[in-house]
């Protein structure tokens, strides 16, 4: 049996996955890797890790002989609004990174996951219910390059047979890794805000309506479409998936059940309020749910609990439910 390696092992969702996956088959067999930022010391600790950036082939390829790789979850990745401040770096490691990774993996037999996102959505679609089919006419850099790379998914899957399956992910929240530059961000650091200073302003309206999921869904998810027997997959690149959908003000309210003197207020970024402005309210997963059985855990009370909880324990503050 073959190994997996991980792109982006230092981000939102490398750092729960990585973990996650070395339970699952050993330690050994999943190799981390990252490029700017290093991983979490307990993932350096565990098991394999690389310096690797995504835009360098020939270092991908080699990893990938040494290590006997059959699956590479390609998570590497500049979100939307540090995108937008730096356009070419965004294309630049966005597509040719993935394009590196399908080359290699076409080359040495890998299989591929790749994470798109609602933002390969933009005006024009269906804001509520998004169809898995439907108009897509992103405008920002990473969401263009969240499309192209769906596409380009399904362009390695029909010509070369590579095993490439990817999920549109929401917003996600998580208590371990911070987002790091994107347009949902304010739904993590709302928790942080809360527990530390009891206040937040938040940079998007109250009413900004966005699809979102909790960590451990995200991972479930991944790790389900990757392991699914390939003849029940219709799309392939890539599944909408969906867990809850809520506003800020929601979100705060829920915070509040908890943390009654909360309070939020709001001065909004332009730029990342046209982001969200222009991506689903809540998309619809039906294709996922009956092709490969998807059904999420957490709704908004679940996951507003479990964060409180998790995150009072990291920054060492008393909490109670
Ligand atoms: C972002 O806000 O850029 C990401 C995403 C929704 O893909 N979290």
């Amino acid at each position: 049996m073959g190994n997996i390696l991980v792109t982006g092992g230092a981000g939102q969702i490398g750092t729960e996955l990585i973990p996650y996956l070395r339970a699952r088959f050993g330690p050994e067999r999943v190799v981390a890797t990252g490029h700017r930022k290093k991983p979490a010391a307990a993932i350096l600790a565990a098991g394999p890790f690389l310096a690797l950036d995504v835009r360098d082939r020939d270092a991908l390829a080699g990893a990938v002989v040494r290590h006997d790789v059959e699956t590479i979850y390609h998570l590497a990745g500049v979100l939307s609004a540090v995108g937008e401040a730096n356009p070419q770096l965004a294309w630049d490691v966005n597509m040719n990174g993935l394009y590196n990774v399908l080359e290699v993996a076409r080359g040495h037999g890998c299989a591929v996951f790749f994470p798109s996102s609602i933002a390969a959505f933009g005006p024009g679609s269906p804001l509520d219910d998004t169809p898995q089919v439907t108009v897509q006419r992103p405008q920002t850099i990473y969401g263009i390059a969240k499309l192209s790379g769906e596409l380009l998914c399904d362009y390695y899957h029909h010509h070369y047979g590579v095993d490439a399956r990817g999920i549109r992910y929401p917003g996600l929240i998580s208590h371990q890794a911070l987002p790091g530059g994107g347009t949902t961000d304010y739904a993590v650091d709302i928790f942080y805000a809360a527990l530390r200073e009891k206040k937040y302003t938040c940079f998007l309206h109250p009413a900004t309506r966005l699809d979102m999921m909790y960590m451990p869904d995200a991972i479930r998810a991944a790790i389900e479409i990757m392991e699914v027997d390939a003849t029940r997959l219709r799309h392939r690149n890539a599944y909408n998936v969906t867990a809850m959908s809520f506003t800020p003000a929601e979100l705060a309210a829920a915070i509040r059940r908890h943390i009654p003197e909360f309070v939020v207020d709001y001065t909004v970024d332009p730029l990342r309020q046209a982001i969200a402005d222009s991506w689903p309210d809540q998309m619809d997963d039906s294709a996922a749910r009956s092709q490969w059985g998807w059904c999420p855990e957490y709704d908004l009370e679940r996951m507003t609990s479990d964060m409180l909880q998790a995150l009072s324990v990291k920054l060492a503050i008393p909490f109670s439910l």
